[in-house]
């Protein structure tokens, strides 16, 4: 599979992708957005990865946003086919089943930002800007930033966020707990490959379930959520790798997780 936007490397069960329009921020136009595409599909099937890691080209920008130069001339309805499109790409980041690690190495603005909130955790360099600035472009965001935010960091903040536009440095991103870390930037890929290392050796069904769990159980009334959770309960303890985790334990070794 071959792209003109985005790089992919795959090293013991982690796979890099890169967003690679530097010359532009790394702003993603539609045939980004659709590689994007391509990409996780691809890696959700490849049973070998078990955690990505999704990062920006060059040392400016992770992406400062939806292609402006698209936005700038779409009509109505095609500006509601591209929101949909950009919606279900980050639906799909968000439900891959596997831990996606935003490696946030500058400017996350616009659908930067709602790229990185669709990821499973956050790692921002010490010089990355986030925000939603499409108010200050007359629109709103459009690839479900409004929902994730407002979960994220809360109602009252979310709406802060998105009608000043400001732009929050990583520091004030972390207070607001939109980012989980905070890393210098000469070391932010060493730490999210450390920590995408980590949790590639966790037992991948019970990764997968956790996600599900998380995603899916806090779209739920309560009580439903408590017997989704309690079913994939059930489900993981006919894995293999329950009973090699749990006889690992008990022989006081490290248990060596097969995704069976
Ligand atoms: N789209 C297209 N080109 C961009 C974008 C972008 N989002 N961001 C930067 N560029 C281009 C610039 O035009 C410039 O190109 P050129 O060299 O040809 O002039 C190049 O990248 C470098 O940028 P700057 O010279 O502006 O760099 P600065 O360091 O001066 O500024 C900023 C960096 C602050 C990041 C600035 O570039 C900026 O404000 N960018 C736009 C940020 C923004 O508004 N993002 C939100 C876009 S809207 C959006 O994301 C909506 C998502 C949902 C859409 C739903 C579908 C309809």
């Amino acid at each position: 599979m071959s792209f003109e936007n985005l790089l992919i490397e795959r090293d013991a069960g982690v796979a890099v992708l890169t967003v690679n329009r530097p010359k532009v921020l790394n702003a993603l136009n539609t045939q980004t957005l659709d590689e994007l595409r391509r990409a996780i599909l691809d890696l959700k099937h490849d049973d070998a990865v078990r955690a990505v890691i999704l990062t920006g080209a060059g040392e400016k920008a992770f992406v400062a946003g939806a292609d402006i130069n698209e936005l700038a001339v779409q009509s109505p309805t095609g500006g509601r086919e591209h929101a949909v499109r950009g919606q279900h790409v980050l639906d799909l980041i968000e439900h891959l089943g596997k831990p996606v690690i935003a490696a946030i190495n500058g400017y996350a603005l616009g659908g930067g930002c709602e790229l990185a909130m669709a990821c499973t955790i956050r790692i921002a360099a010490d010089t990355a800007k986030l925000g939603q600035p499409e108010i200050n472009l007359g629109i709103l965001p459009g690839y479900a930033g409004t929902q994730r935010l407002a979960r994220i960091v809360g109602r009252g903040r979310a709406l802060e966020i998105l009608l000043t536009g400001d732009q929050l440095s990583a520091q004030e991103a972390h207070r607001l707990g939109l980012v989980n870390r905070v890393v210098p930037a000469a070391s932010l890929m060493a730490e999210a490959r450390a920590l995408a290392a980590t949790l590639a050796a966790k037992a991948p069904i019970a990764v997968r379930y956790i996600l599900e769990a998380v995603h899916k159980g806090l779209e739920m009334p309560f009580p439903q959520a408590q017997i989704f959770e309690a079913t994939l309960f059930g489900l993981v303890a006919s894995t293999d790798d329950m009973r090699e985790g749990t006889k690992a334990f008990l022989e006081k070794r490290k248990p060596d997780f097969k995704g069976r």
